[in-house]
């Protein structure tokens, strides 16, 4: 089986390493992820300029790609040969802190999974919580990313036999250890406490932060944001089809001339 591995925090994350040791059980891994922490950029790609690679040797003494470009754009170049024979798998991760709800459409880990999707290979996104880091997305020193990895490696092996159904990727949450059992769950929804924080930069021009640090959920059954609190690995199948079926008939019946 050969593997694409790639991530949103760079290509020195230790959670990519993670991921890394993990695949390496399983099948052939390549290696390329962005340069540096591309967090939170959700599907974005690079159209006005051009990309640079180079080719680094990761801590296992492997060899890697690093690229100035998004998550998405490495998957990619996977896919036009850059690093190989196209994939069998993609794999993003793992990524520092966790992706649920709809958190998974800012993420760049989960957005370079859904290019797996478009190039009809499958793909599975994998985030790991730090107990210390609780909901929150910021990268922390002493992070262990063994559940991850276990569950990783697990799913690997079943996409290897099973493939996966049309058009969907796995979005995989790991909570710290100890872990308490495996959950197939749906997306939760999130609760963002955002506020106006105002700071004002040397030259006197007023800055904002706009995102708030204490954000929750709506504790609801089935979801992933409850499996995670219970201390469980959410594995949510998603897909890419963002129309909304239910309301096609609704609109058609306006008057849109
Ligand atoms: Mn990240």
């Amino acid at each position: 089986m050969r593997i694409l591995l790639t991530n949103d925090d760079g290509i020195t994350s230790r959670g990519l390493l993670a991921a890394k040791q993990a695949l390496d059980t399983v099948g052939e891994v390549s290696v390329i992820a962005p340069d540096s922490n591309r967090s939170a950029v959700g599907r974005g790609i690079t159209i006005d300029r051009s990309l640079t690679v180079t080719e680094v040797e990761l801590r296992d003494g492997s060899r890697g790609f690093a690229t100035d470009g998004t998550p998405v754009d490495c998957v990619r170049f996977a896919e036009l040969g850059l690093v190989g024979d196209r994939p069998d798998l993609i794999v993003a991760g793992i990524n520092y802190g966790v992706n649920l709800g709809d958190d998974v459409t800012y993420s760049g880990t989960v957005a370079a999974a859904f290019e797996g999707i478009v190039l009809g290979i499958p793909a599975i996104a994998v985030s790991q919580q730090s107990k210390e880091a609780g909901l929150h997305f910021r990268r922390q020193r002493n992070y262990d990313f063994s559940p991850a990895a276990g569950i990783l490696a697990t799913l690997a092996r079943q996409v290897a036999e099973h493939g996966l159904p049309n058009g969907t990727i796995l979005n995989v949450n790991a909570p710290p250890p100890p872990v308490q059992g495996v959950e197939v769950a749906r997306l939760g929804r999130r609760i963002y406490r955002d506020r106006l924080d105002v700071e004002h930069d040397e030259d006197g021009r007023r800055r904002y932060r706009i995102y708030g640090d204490d954000p929750s959920y709506h504790d609801e059954p089935d979801t992933d944001f409850r499996a995670i609190a219970e201390g469980k690995i959410a594995v949510t199948p998603v897909h890419l089809d963002l129309t909304s079926t239910g309301a096609i008939e609704e609109i058609a019946r306006w008057q849109l001339g």
